[in-house]
């Protein structure tokens, strides 16, 4: 006998450029309609500070949870398969300005340490960009696997520069 198991997957969506806000809810509708998955709740959107460089515009940002019966890596690719379609160009500089960019934050318990996959992301502990969105969808007791406790991360980091949007 084979089972598939269904996960939570933590998806954060980031976009600053061509139209932000339409971007990210176009992308919202697109993982609704992904296969061998379903959206179950997404944060509001919030208009966000870019952090690293900073000659950029401001980001649109959100999460989203799905449950999915997609591999990690499955559903990365429909992941990057969304991001393309946004016509994502990976030029310029590293962390520069992007129409989308879709992140799988966290993959149910799992810890994935790959060369083209990290879960947990490595920096959502530090990210207020990402913690004060996914605190809006998921438990505020949610471990999170290595970097410790939501609640926690939260209280250590200032939502300076994270505006929601109405
Ligand atoms: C260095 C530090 C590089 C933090 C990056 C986003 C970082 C961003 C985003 C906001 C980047 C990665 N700032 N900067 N939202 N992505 N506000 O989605 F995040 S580049
Ligand atoms: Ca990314
Ligand atoms: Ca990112």
């Amino acid at each position: 006998m084979s089972k598939v198991q269904s996960v939570i997957a933590y998806i954060g969506l980031g976009s600053n450029l061509e139209n932000p806000i339409q971007q990210v809810e176009t992308a919202l509708q697109e993982l609704t309609e992904l296969k061998d998955s379903s959206l179950l709740v997404q944060s509001s959107l919030y208009r966000t500070e870019p952090i690293g460089p900073q000659h950029q515009p401001s980001y649109i940002n959100a999460v989203a949870a799905l449950i999915t019966v997609l591999d990690a890596e499955g559903l990365l690719e429909q992941l990057q398969a969304i991001e393309l379609a946004h016509r994502r160009v990976r030029e310029g500089e590293r962390w520069g300005p992007r129409t989308l960019d879709l992140d799988l934050l966290m993959y149910g318990r799992a810890t994935i340490d790959t060369p083209g996959l990290q879960v947990p992301h490595p920096e959502m502990a530090n990210r207020a960009f990402v913690l004060i969105p996914l605190s809006e969808i998921a438990p505020i007791d949610m471990d999170i696997p290595g970097m410790g406790r939501l609640q926690d991360l939260l209280f250590s980091l200032s939502g300076e520069g994270v505006e929601r949007l109405v």
